[in-house]
Protein backbone atom coordinates (compact mmCIF):
# COMPACT_ATOMS: atom_id res chain seq x y z
CA UNK A 1 0.00 0.00 0.00
CA UNK A 2 1.72 3.47 -0.70
CA UNK A 3 1.95 6.07 1.77
CA UNK A 4 1.67 9.71 0.34
CA UNK A 5 1.33 11.41 3.22
CA UNK A 6 3.59 9.60 5.38
CA UNK A 7 6.31 10.17 2.77
CA UNK A 8 5.54 13.72 1.95
CA UNK A 9 5.58 14.39 6.04
CA UNK A 10 9.05 12.90 6.22
CA UNK A 11 10.19 14.92 3.76
CA UNK A 12 9.43 18.05 4.86
CA UNK A 13 10.45 17.15 8.63
CA UNK A 14 14.29 15.94 7.19
CA UNK A 15 14.02 19.51 5.80
CA UNK A 16 12.97 20.95 9.23
CA UNK A 17 9.45 22.05 7.87
CA UNK A 18 6.96 22.55 10.15
CA UNK A 19 3.24 21.97 9.85
CA UNK A 20 -0.37 22.63 10.77
CA UNK A 21 -3.07 20.48 11.90
CA UNK A 22 -6.36 21.35 12.72
CA UNK A 23 -8.01 19.30 14.76
CA UNK A 24 -11.89 18.91 14.20
CA UNK A 25 -13.99 17.72 17.11
CA UNK A 26 -17.33 16.48 15.46
CA UNK A 27 -19.24 16.67 18.96
CA UNK A 28 -18.17 20.13 19.25
CA UNK A 29 -18.74 21.52 15.69
CA UNK A 30 -22.17 22.44 13.60
CA UNK A 31 -22.04 22.80 10.20
CA UNK A 32 -21.61 26.63 10.33
CA UNK A 33 -19.06 26.33 12.27
CA UNK A 34 -17.03 23.63 9.87
CA UNK A 35 -17.86 26.23 7.21
CA UNK A 36 -16.60 28.71 8.99
CA UNK A 37 -13.16 26.94 9.70
CA UNK A 38 -13.05 25.78 5.98
CA UNK A 39 -13.53 29.20 4.51
CA UNK A 40 -9.90 30.34 6.79
CA UNK A 41 -8.51 27.16 5.40
CA UNK A 42 -8.48 28.34 2.20
CA UNK A 43 -7.21 31.53 2.50
CA UNK A 44 -4.74 30.35 5.17
CA UNK A 45 -1.99 27.39 5.18
CA UNK A 46 -3.50 24.54 6.88
CA UNK A 47 -1.44 21.25 6.06
CA UNK A 48 -3.76 18.51 7.75
CA UNK A 49 -7.58 18.30 8.95
CA UNK A 50 -7.64 15.70 11.61
CA UNK A 51 -11.04 14.99 12.71
CA UNK A 52 -12.19 13.38 15.83
CA UNK A 53 -12.28 13.31 19.27
CA UNK A 54 -11.62 11.28 22.74
CA UNK A 55 -15.68 10.35 23.54
CA UNK A 56 -17.69 11.24 20.04
CA UNK A 57 -21.21 10.97 20.84
CA UNK A 58 -22.62 12.63 17.70
CA UNK A 59 -23.08 10.96 14.44
CA UNK A 60 -22.01 14.53 12.29
CA UNK A 61 -18.47 12.59 11.49
CA UNK A 62 -19.25 11.58 8.48
CA UNK A 63 -21.51 14.78 7.42
CA UNK A 64 -18.82 16.26 8.72
CA UNK A 65 -15.85 14.71 6.71
CA UNK A 66 -17.92 14.91 3.42
CA UNK A 67 -17.94 18.87 4.20
CA UNK A 68 -13.98 18.61 4.08
CA UNK A 69 -13.95 16.25 1.26
CA UNK A 70 -16.13 18.26 -0.82
CA UNK A 71 -14.63 21.67 -0.21
CA UNK A 72 -11.11 21.51 0.52
CA UNK A 73 -7.95 19.91 -1.18
CA UNK A 74 -6.18 19.96 2.45
CA UNK A 75 -6.12 15.69 3.81
CA UNK A 76 -8.49 14.45 5.91
CA UNK A 77 -6.65 12.32 9.06
CA UNK A 78 -9.03 10.36 11.04
CA UNK A 79 -8.01 10.37 14.87
CA UNK A 80 -10.22 8.07 16.26
CA UNK A 81 -10.73 6.92 19.62
CA UNK A 82 -11.87 3.64 18.86
CA UNK A 83 -12.73 1.15 16.36
CA UNK A 84 -15.95 2.72 15.42
CA UNK A 85 -14.90 5.71 14.40
CA UNK A 86 -13.18 4.17 11.06
CA UNK A 87 -14.79 6.06 8.45
CA UNK A 88 -13.50 5.23 4.80
CA UNK A 89 -14.56 8.75 2.96
CA UNK A 90 -11.19 10.16 4.97
CA UNK A 91 -7.80 9.85 3.46
CA UNK A 92 -5.52 8.36 6.19
CA UNK A 93 -5.91 7.35 9.61
CA UNK A 94 -3.33 8.22 12.58
CA UNK A 95 -3.39 4.17 13.99
CA UNK A 96 -2.80 5.29 17.13
CA UNK A 97 -0.95 2.70 20.09
CA UNK A 98 -1.52 4.56 23.25
CA UNK A 99 2.40 3.93 24.68
CA UNK A 100 2.44 6.00 27.18
CA UNK A 101 -0.12 3.63 28.93
CA UNK A 102 -0.77 0.10 29.89
CA UNK A 103 -4.09 -0.80 29.01
CA UNK A 104 -3.70 -3.86 26.06
CA UNK A 105 -7.38 -2.63 24.79
CA UNK A 106 -5.52 0.50 23.55
CA UNK A 107 -1.85 -0.97 22.47
CA UNK A 108 -3.53 -3.76 20.71
CA UNK A 109 -6.85 -4.96 21.28
CA UNK A 110 -9.06 -2.02 19.07
CA UNK A 111 -6.36 -2.54 16.18
CA UNK A 112 -7.44 -5.98 16.14
CA UNK A 113 -11.04 -5.56 15.80
CA UNK A 114 -9.90 -2.31 13.20
CA UNK A 115 -7.56 -4.55 11.03
CA UNK A 116 -10.13 -6.04 8.63
CA UNK A 117 -12.15 -2.57 7.99
CA UNK A 118 -8.80 -0.95 7.57
CA UNK A 119 -7.50 -3.61 4.86
CA UNK A 120 -11.16 -3.09 2.98
CA UNK A 121 -10.80 0.67 2.85
CA UNK A 122 -7.93 2.38 0.66
CA UNK A 123 -6.81 4.54 3.82
CA UNK A 124 -3.66 5.53 4.39
CA UNK A 125 -1.92 3.70 7.43
CA UNK A 126 -0.22 6.12 9.66
CA UNK A 127 1.13 3.91 12.73
CA UNK A 128 1.47 6.45 15.73
CA UNK A 129 2.78 6.42 19.04
CA UNK A 130 0.23 8.31 20.85
CA UNK A 131 1.59 9.54 24.27
CA UNK A 132 -0.64 11.04 26.48
CA UNK A 133 1.28 13.96 29.27
CA UNK A 134 -0.61 15.26 32.42
CA UNK A 135 -1.64 18.24 31.89
CA UNK A 136 -2.59 19.91 35.35
CA UNK A 137 -6.33 18.03 34.65
CA UNK A 138 -7.80 14.71 34.00
CA UNK A 139 -8.48 15.30 30.54
CA UNK A 140 -11.32 13.01 28.22
CA UNK A 141 -8.46 11.35 27.02
CA UNK A 142 -6.91 9.98 30.06
CA UNK A 143 -10.10 9.08 31.42
CA UNK A 144 -11.78 7.31 28.38
CA UNK A 145 -8.68 5.81 28.02
CA UNK A 146 -8.30 4.46 31.33
CA UNK A 147 -4.36 5.31 31.28
CA UNK A 148 -2.21 7.53 33.50
CA UNK A 149 -0.83 10.01 31.63
CA UNK A 150 3.50 10.86 31.33
CA UNK A 151 4.37 13.05 34.37
CA UNK A 152 4.40 16.41 32.97
CA UNK A 153 8.13 16.77 34.28
CA UNK A 154 9.60 13.74 33.33
CA UNK A 155 10.86 14.75 30.16
CA UNK A 156 13.21 11.29 30.26
CA UNK A 157 9.95 9.13 30.38
CA UNK A 158 8.90 10.24 27.61
CA UNK A 159 12.35 9.95 25.90
CA UNK A 160 12.30 6.95 26.58
CA UNK A 161 9.25 5.99 25.83
CA UNK A 162 9.58 7.50 21.86
CA UNK A 163 12.42 5.62 21.95
CA UNK A 164 10.76 1.89 22.48
CA UNK A 165 7.97 2.90 19.87
CA UNK A 166 10.43 3.73 17.12
CA UNK A 167 12.36 0.50 17.73
CA UNK A 168 9.13 -1.16 17.83
CA UNK A 169 8.34 0.01 14.17
CA UNK A 170 6.28 3.20 15.00
CA UNK A 171 6.38 5.84 11.95
CA UNK A 172 5.45 9.24 13.70
CA UNK A 173 5.26 10.20 17.79
CA UNK A 174 2.10 12.24 18.89
CA UNK A 175 2.88 14.27 22.37
CA UNK A 176 -0.54 15.26 23.64
CA UNK A 177 -1.64 16.95 26.64
CA UNK A 178 -5.31 16.20 26.06
CA UNK A 179 -8.11 18.22 24.51
CA UNK A 180 -8.16 21.77 26.61
CA UNK A 181 -5.01 20.84 28.34
CA UNK A 182 -4.25 23.58 30.95
CA UNK A 183 -0.93 23.28 30.28
CA UNK A 184 0.93 22.31 26.69
CA UNK A 185 3.51 19.73 26.68
CA UNK A 186 6.68 21.08 27.83
CA UNK A 187 9.39 22.51 25.82
CA UNK A 188 12.04 20.57 27.47
CA UNK A 189 9.71 17.10 27.09
CA UNK A 190 9.32 18.20 23.22
CA UNK A 191 13.07 18.35 22.64
CA UNK A 192 13.64 15.58 24.93
CA UNK A 193 11.80 13.49 22.59
CA UNK A 194 12.99 15.20 19.34
CA UNK A 195 16.55 14.27 20.83
CA UNK A 196 15.70 10.24 21.00
CA UNK A 197 13.85 9.98 17.85
CA UNK A 198 14.53 10.54 14.06
CA UNK A 199 10.59 10.00 13.35
CA UNK A 200 8.23 12.92 13.01
CA UNK A 201 6.54 14.57 16.12
CA UNK A 202 3.21 15.64 16.46
CA UNK A 203 2.85 17.81 19.28
CA UNK A 204 -0.79 19.20 20.60
CA UNK A 205 -3.39 19.84 23.61
CA UNK A 206 -3.56 23.00 25.12
CA UNK A 207 -1.57 25.41 22.35
CA UNK A 208 -3.85 28.19 22.43
CA UNK A 209 -1.49 30.94 21.89
CA UNK A 210 0.92 32.25 19.04
CA UNK A 211 3.79 31.89 21.67
CA UNK A 212 3.00 28.29 22.85
CA UNK A 213 2.50 27.18 18.86
CA UNK A 214 6.15 28.65 18.72
CA UNK A 215 7.51 27.06 21.91
CA UNK A 216 6.46 23.65 20.38
CA UNK A 217 7.81 24.37 16.67
CA UNK A 218 11.26 25.67 17.82
CA UNK A 219 11.52 22.66 20.91
CA UNK A 220 11.65 20.13 17.74
CA UNK A 221 7.41 19.60 17.33
CA UNK A 222 7.21 18.97 13.33
CA UNK A 223 3.26 19.28 13.48
CA UNK A 224 1.15 21.09 15.91
CA UNK A 225 -2.21 20.25 16.13
CA UNK A 226 -4.89 22.88 17.25
CA UNK A 227 -8.41 22.72 17.79
CA UNK A 228 -10.21 24.37 21.21
CA UNK A 229 -9.11 26.86 20.48
CA UNK A 230 -10.10 27.33 16.56
CA UNK A 231 -13.26 26.13 17.96
CA UNK A 232 -13.51 29.20 20.15
CA UNK A 233 -12.11 31.96 18.17
CA UNK A 234 -12.04 30.40 14.15
CA UNK A 235 -9.16 33.51 13.38
CA UNK A 236 -6.71 32.23 15.92
CA UNK A 237 -6.30 29.53 12.97
CA UNK A 238 -4.87 32.59 10.54
CA UNK A 239 -3.01 33.51 13.40
CA UNK A 240 -1.10 30.30 14.10
CA UNK A 241 -0.69 29.28 10.59
CA UNK A 242 1.50 32.72 10.37
CA UNK A 243 3.59 31.40 13.00
CA UNK A 244 4.07 28.23 10.77
CA UNK A 245 4.02 30.06 7.69
CA UNK A 246 7.36 32.49 9.46
CA UNK A 247 8.68 29.56 11.14
CA UNK A 248 9.24 27.61 7.05
CA UNK A 249 10.02 30.78 5.46
CA UNK A 250 13.24 32.20 7.84
CA UNK A 251 14.46 28.24 7.23
CA UNK A 252 14.09 28.48 3.73
CA UNK A 253 15.99 31.59 3.57
CA UNK A 254 18.75 30.02 5.90
CA UNK A 255 19.00 27.44 3.62
CA UNK A 256 19.17 29.50 0.41
C1 LIG B 1 -6.16 17.02 21.38
O1 LIG B 1 -4.04 17.51 20.45
C2 LIG B 1 -5.39 17.78 20.36
O2 LIG B 1 -6.03 15.66 21.24
C3 LIG B 1 -5.73 19.24 20.35
O3 LIG B 1 -5.91 19.79 21.63
O4 LIG B 1 -8.12 20.91 21.51
O5 LIG B 1 -6.46 21.55 23.27
O6 LIG B 1 -6.09 22.18 20.89
P1 LIG B 1 -6.68 21.19 21.83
Amino acid sequence: RLSPLHDALRHRCSRGQKSLAVLLDPDDLDEAGTRRILALSNTHSVDYFFVGGSLVTSQHQTALIRLLKTHSQVPVVLFPSNSLHIDAQADAILLLSLISGRNPDFLIGQHVVAAPLLRASQLEILPTGYMLVDSGRQTTASYMSGTTPLPHDKPTIAACTAMAGEQLGLGLMYLDGGSGAMHPVSPAMIRAVRQAVELPIIVGGGINTAEKAHAALTSGADVIVIGNQIEKEPEFLGEVSRVVHTFNEVLNATLN
